[in-house]
C-alpha cells in the first residue's frame, strides 16, 4: 500500500469556484425561509468547502407548491414528447461542455477520484439523461382487445409530481437516472441531494434551467434527511418518492409514505453481494476483478462484491495473489491521476468503517492486509482483507460501505450457492467461471437483481438495476424505470349503439 500525498498542491487549479449554494425553487436560486445554512465538507482535507442553504419542511411545501403547479398548469407534461426530448439532449449537452467543473465538484465533495469522473461519470451522466430523451415520444399504451363489445385501451400518464431523495456516494449518477427518466415521462420533481455531497445537484439544476426545462419542473432542496427527506416522504402531494440509500431509512421512507397520502414508493437500498470464483479462473485477471469488486469508488457503492467466495482448488493462490493486489492499490488524493482510491466520504462513514474492521477482529476474523486509516491527514483507509470469515460474522452479514473484504472458501456449487443467498440483501452477484452450466445454474439460483458473468460493475444505460428482498424494490436505468414514473389509465367506450 502506498499513500500518496505529493502531487496535490500542483493539482490544486482544478479546484472549481462553488457557484450555487442556495435552494433551487421555481427556476430560481433561494435562500431557505429559515435562512440557515450547513457546511459541506471536503473529506480530502476535513475542511468546510461552502456554506449551503438548508432546506427544511417549509422550503419543501414551497418547491412542491412549485412543482405541483409546474404538473398541473404547466406546458412540460402536455408538451409532445419530441419536444421534452429536444429540451433534455440540449440538457445532456450542456453536462458535456460542463464536465470538468462537474467532475471536480463531486471530487471535492464525495472524494471521488476526479479523472474517472472526467473520463467516466460526468460524460455518463450525459448519456443517461440522452438514453431517456430519447424515450419520451416513444411512451405508449395499448389497444386491447377486450372480451365484450366495448373499444378499450390504455394510456400512460405522468404519475406527478415526484420526490427524488438521493445519496452521496454516486451524486452525479444518482442525479440523473432519478431526473431522466421523471422528466421524459412529463413529471415535475423535488430533488433532495443528500447532505454530504449538495454541490453537483445544484449545479445540474442550473444547466437545466439553460437547457429551456420550465421554471417548476425541477427544484432541488439541499438539506438533512430528518428534515427535509422527511418532509418530501410525509407529504400531502407528492405523488411518488424514489429513493436511494440506507435500508433503515428506506423502511422509514415507505412508513411515511403509508401514513401520508399513500405515494407510490420505490426503494433502492444496501447490499452484501457475493462474489463467486470457481476453480477454472484465469486467477491474475479475476484478482483484479475481485479486488476492485470490493475497493472501487473506495467501497462505497451498494453493488459491491464484498463477500469473495473462492472455490477450494485454487484458494491459497487466489489469495496470495489478491494481496500482493491490494498492497499495490494507492490510496490518496483523489485528483492525482496515479491513485485509485479516495477518502470516505465523511466522518460518520469513515468511523463506522474502523468499527466494522475492529468488529471483524473481535469476532475472529484473520486480517490479511491493511485495517487502519491512513497517516495522513483526511478519511482515507487502507483497502482491508479478511479472511477466515464466519458466514454469520458482522462483517459478512452488514453493509459495510468501505473498502472491507471478507473472504471465504467454498467447496461445491450447492454450498455456495446456499451461503451466497445467506443474507438479507439481493442487490447483486458475481460469477467467475468459464464453466457454461455452473454460470447458469448460479445466476438462476441466485436471489439479487443484478448478477455478473465473468465480469463486474458492468453498468449500462439499458440494463435495469436494483433490488431483491431487502435490497429494495423498482428499477433505475434500462427503459424499465420509466415505469416507476408513469401511471396507466385505462379508457373504454361502446363499441356500437350498445345500452350502456
Ligand atoms: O444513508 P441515509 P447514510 C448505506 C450505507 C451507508 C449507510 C448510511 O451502508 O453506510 O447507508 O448512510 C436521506 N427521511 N447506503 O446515513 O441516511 C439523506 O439525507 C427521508 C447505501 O448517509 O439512508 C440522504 O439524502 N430521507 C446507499 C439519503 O436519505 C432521509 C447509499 C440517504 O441517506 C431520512 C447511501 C429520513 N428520515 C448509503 N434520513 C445505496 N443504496 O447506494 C436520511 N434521509
Amino acid at each position: 500500500l502506498q499513500s500518496n500525498g505529493s502531487a496535490v498542491e500542483s493539482l490544486d487549479d482544478k479546484i472549481p469556484k462553488i457557484k450555487f449554494t442556495k435552494l433551487f425553487i421555481n427556476g430560481q436560486f433561494v435562500d431557505s425561509v429559515s435562512g440557515r445554512t450547513f457546511e459541506t465538507i471536503d473529506p480530502r482535507t476535513e475542511e468546510v468547502i461552502a456554506k449551503i442553504s438548508e432546506g427544511d419542511k417549509e422550503d419543501v411545501d414551497l418547491a412542491v407548491k412549485a412543482a405541483r403547479q409546474a404538473f398541473d398548469h404547466g406546458p412540460w407534461p402536455r408538451l409532445p414528447g419530441s419536444q421534452r426530448r429536444r429540451i433534455m439532449l440540449k440538457f445532456a449537452d450542456l453536462i458535456n461542455e460542463n464536465t470538468e467543473e462537474l467532475a471536480a465538484l463531486d471530487s471535492i465533495d464525495a472524494g471521488k477520484l476526479y479523472s474517472m469522473g472526467k473520463i467516466i461519470d460526468i460524460p455518463a451522466a450525459a448519456e443517461t439523461i440522452r438514453y431517456f430523451a430519447g424515450a419520451a415520444d416513444k411512451i405508449h399504451g395499448a389497444t386491447l382487445k377486450m372480451s365484450r363489445e366495448l373499444q378499450g385501451y390504455t394510456l400512460k400518464e405522468p404519475i406527478g409530481v415526484v420526490g427524488h431523495i438521493i445519496p452521496w456516494n454516486f451524486p452525479t449518477q444518482m442525479f440523473v437516472v432519478k431526473v431522466g427518466p421523471a422528466l421524459a415521462a412529463g413529471c415535475t420533481m423535488v430533488v433532495k441531494p443528500a447532505e454530504q455531497t449538495p454541490l453537483s445537484a445544484l449545479y445540474y439544476a442550473h444547466l437545466a434551467k439553460l437547457a429551456g426545462i420550465p421554471d417548476g419542473v425541477l427544484n432541488v432542496i439541499t438539506g438533512y434527511g430528518h428534515t427535509a427527506g422527511a418532509a418530501i416522504s410525509s407529504h400531502m402531494d407528492i405523488d411518488k418518492v424514489s429513493f436511494t440509500g440506507s435500508t433503515e431509512v428506506g423502511r422509514l421512507v415507505m412508513q411515511a409514505a403509508a401514513t401520508s397520502n399513500l405515494k407510490a414508493v420505490s426503494l433502492e437500498l444496501g447490499g452484501k453481494s457475493p462474489f463467486i470464483i470457481f476453480d477454472d479462473v484465469d486467477v491474475d485477471k479475476v484478482a483484479d476483478l475481485a479486488l476492485s469488486g470490493t475497493m472501487y469508488n473506495k467501497g462505497e457503492i451498494c453493488v459491491a462484491g464484498t463477500r469473495v467466495f473462492i472455490q477450494e482448488g485454487i484458494y491459497d493462490k487466489f489469495l496470495n495473489t489478491l494481496v500482493e493486489k491490494a498492497k499495490a492499490w494507492v490510496v490518496g488524493d483523489p485528483f492525482d491521476p496515479n491513485v485509485h482510491q479516495g477518502p470516505q466520504v465523511d466522518k460518520k462513514q469513515y468511523e463506522k468503517i474502523l468499527w466494522f474492521i475492529d468488529q471483524g477482529k473481535r469476532e475472529g476474523a484473520t486480517l490479511l492486509t491493511g485495517g487502519k486509516p491512513c497517516d495522513r491527514k483526511g478519511y482515507y483507509i487502507e483497502p482491508t482483507i479478511f479472511t477466515d470469515v464466519a458466514d454469520d460474522m458482522t462483517i459478512a452479514q452488514e453493509e459495510i460501505f468501505g473498502p472491507v473484504m471478507s473472504v471465504m472458501k467454498f467447496k461445491t456449487v450447492e454450498e455456495v450457492i446456499k451461503r451466497a443467498n445467506a443474507t438479507k440483501y439481493g442487490l447483486a452477484a458475481g460469477i467467475m467461471t468459464n464453466n457454461l452450466n455452473i454460470a447458469n445454474r448460479v445466476s438462476r439460483s441466485i436471489r439479487a437483481g443484478v448478477i455478473w458473468i465473468n465480469c463486474y460493475f458492468a453498468f449500462d444505460q439499458d440494463l435495469p438495476y436494483g433490488g431483491y428482498k431487502m435490497s429494495g424494490f423498482g428499477r433505475d436505468f434500462g427503459l424499465e424505470c420509466l415505469n416507476k414514473y408513469l401511471q396507466v389509465k385505462s379508457i373504454a367506450t361502446p363499441l356500437y349503439d350498445s345500452p350502456w
